[in-house]
């Protein structure tokens, strides 16, 4: 009787396995407190460039509004046409105001092909996740969920699949659109916490950012 079983669970982990995306970019941010940069634990190694005001804890990024990462080398990724998701741990407690627009968490291209943000709602009384694309086929920015600007840790994710978009907040899925987004350009520099001009900065804590592919 065991054997059908431990054949069973072998099965499904091998199917979970030979299922999951894989990890193709992943900024921990569990650099030494003071490092200047921060490292990609993704098999490209494309490591952040701290710029202005952002910092190492020890185990996150801190933005004081003015700071932005840059790398280099993001058309190592190949995402193309693939399936991919964006995923960030953060906290913050300001909405962004009308001088800094939105918070650029993620940009995977300066002309923002493929991007994690969080925008302002509801006369700026509120913040949420947003997941942005410009795609050989269409053009989409994707809101939703819950309030976020509450000092607590928030998991955000964009997903995209061949023929939809959606975002994750928290292991929920708060928005979905049924949409062909085709294929998405890299072009350096990729970007963390604003644009790579260092517009639209964040001001919060990053506790990590990853891409998956497949
Ligand atoms: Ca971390």
């Amino acid at each position: 009787m065991l054997v059908p079983s431990l054949l069973t669970a072998a099965m499904v982990a091998a199917s979970a396995l030979t299922s999951s995306p894989a990890l193709v970019a992943g900024w921990e941010m569990n650099d030494p407190a003071g490092s200047t940069t921060v490292a990609d634990s993704g098999p490209s190694h494309l490591t952040g460039i701290l710029k202005g005001g952002v910092k190492t804890t020890g185990s996150t990024l801190a933005f004081s509004g003015n700071g932005v990462v840059t790398a280099t080398g993001s058309s190592k990724l190949a995402l193309g046409s693939q399936p991919f998701t964006m995923e960030t741990r953060l906290r913050f407690s300001k909405v962004p105001n009308a001088t800094v627009g939105d918070y650029d968490i993620l940009r995977g291209t300066p002309g923002g092909g493929w991007r994690l943000e969080i925008v302002a709602r509801k006369k700026r009384t509120i913040a949420v996740a947003a997941c942005g694309y410009a795609g050989s086929k269409a053009k989409l920015l994707l809101t939703g969920g819950p309030h976020l600007a509450d000092g607590a840790w928030h998991v955000v994710r964009c997903v995209k699949t061949d023929t939809s978009v959606s975002v994750v907040v928290d292991g929920v899925e708060v928005a979905k659109r049924a949409i062909v987004i085709g294929s998405v350009t890299t072009k350096d520099p990729l970007a963390i916490g604003a644009k790579p001009t260092g517009a639209d900065p964040y001001t919060g804590e990053l506790d990590y950012v990853r891409v998956y592919a497949g």
